[in-house]
């Protein structure tokens, strides 16, 4: 099945979410956004897709890398096609990001489910058919009821639990929030919601990610006491030296490595080295859904978790497919956004909950994205 173009649409919708100086995202006021529509399609008429922010995917790096791969490569030859693409990485003076490759890689996933009429996680795995998630909160912010004290976290938990969620995990208050980072503040949150929602909901903490060794070290004795289910990324990535510190002197289990480069290598370097607990892994952050099947197959053979992140078709298609794997991470959530709003772009939400907790996998051929093409032909503001 050979591939005869790969072409973008960058379109509009609106949102309500806004992105702050240290690109951490709040509410905000309604406006329009822009997101590209990646189309692979094949001599047979075929098409897959995969949907993400435009500059991934601008047309320097659709032209200068994507397209002299992939256009007459045989769609089916993914792993091929991943390996020349992360060739080109080296010599592309870091133009193409392993999120690209993600992106590209996902849709030649949705291309062969569509093509053979299975969703992918059953391609990829096929391990379960619903999964438990967990409501992964927005980072504090200053917006009066919203997520600006402690006590808010704690109603806001409650909410999140009448609403099924069985586990929840807090993104706590980064800069630019004017008290962030505080150790003290971070604890109280923990603690707050801790207090509203009782013992059996499962609860992480996901704070400033650039704490000290010694402020994590504190963060982390107040976690335990509160029965934390894990604590992720508190420090920077790149010192394993300072996780292994820290997770040879903690219980709770020190969970990561996410926003660290490396793709499915530096996991591997993770495990080895003894420097986390429960490993780590999101199909953007790795470069696509083959690299964090990788990473989760090898945490498997070491007897270890991998607690996905993020949200999404991709991550979802994982999660469905692997067995060391908890939580569905669904979010990010706050107070005044509804996350159960279907996007204008698609026509159902590719992470329907149900109250109890699970979200369903799709049964849909292809990742699972029933994107509206109608809405996407009507909101283009251009092509390439
Ligand atoms: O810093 C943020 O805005 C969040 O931590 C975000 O990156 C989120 O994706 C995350 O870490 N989830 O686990
Ligand atoms: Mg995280």
């Amino acid at each position: 099945m050979i591939i005869t173009a790969v072409n973008v649409q960058i379109f509009s919708y609106p949102t309500r979410r806004a992105v702050d100086s240290a690109g951490h995202a709040h509410p905000g006021d309604v406006t329009q956004a822009s997101m590209a529509l990646l189309r692979i399609k094949t001599e047979c008429g075929n098409e897959g897709y995969a949907l993400g922010a435009p500059e991934l995917i601008r047309p320097y790096v659709l032209d200068g890398f994507v397209r002299k791969v992939l256009v007459g490569a045989n769609a089916f030859d993914r792993e091929k096609i991943w390996h020349d693409l992360a060739h080109w990485q080296r010599g592309s003076a870091s133009q193409l990001t392993d999120r690209a490759l993600a992106l590209v890689e996902q849709a030649l996933w949705d291309w062969a489910g569509r093509k053979l009429n299975v969703p992918v996680h059953k391609l990829i795995g096929g391990y379960r058919d619903k999964v438990p998630a967990y409501g992964s909160t927005m980072c504090g912010d200053e917006l009066p009821g919203g997520l600006s004290t402690p006590e808010e976290y704690g109603r806001f938990a409650e909410t999140l639990v009448k609403r099924g969620y069985k586990a929840i995990k807090l993104h706590t208050w980064m800069p630019p929030v004017s008290f962030a980072p505080s150790v003290a503040m971070d604890i109280k949150a923990c603690a707050a919601v801790r207090e509203a929602v009782g013992p059996d909901i499962a609860l992480m903490i996901d704070g400033y990610h650039w704490y000290s060794r010694t402020d994590a070290l504190t963060i982390g004795r107040a976690l335990e006491k509160l029965d934390f289910a894990w604590f992720e990324e508190p420090m920077m990535e790149d010192s394993a030296e300072s996780y292994a510190w820290l997770a040879g002197q903690l219980d709770i289990p020190i969970l990561g490595p996410e926003s660290l480069g490396g793709k499915h290598l530096s996991r591997a370097s993770w495990v080895k080295n003894d420097v986390c607990d429960i490993l780590r892994a999101g199909v953007a952050g790795v470069g696509g859904i083959a690299p964090c099947l990788k990473v989760a197959h090898m945490a498997e053979a070491f007897g270890m978790d991998c607690e996905i992140h993020g949200n999404g078709a991709a991550n979802l298609a994982v999660v469905g497919a692997i067995k060391n794997c908890t939580w569905y991470e669904r979010g990010l959530l706050h107070p005044f956004l509804n996350y159960d709003e279907v996007p204008a772009y698609l026509k159902r939400l590719v992470d329907p909950m149900d109250e109890d907790g699970f979200v369903h996998l799709s049964d849909l051929p292809g990742l699972g994205e029933d994107i509206d093409f109608n809405y996407v032909e009507t909101n283009t503001q251009h092509s390439y």
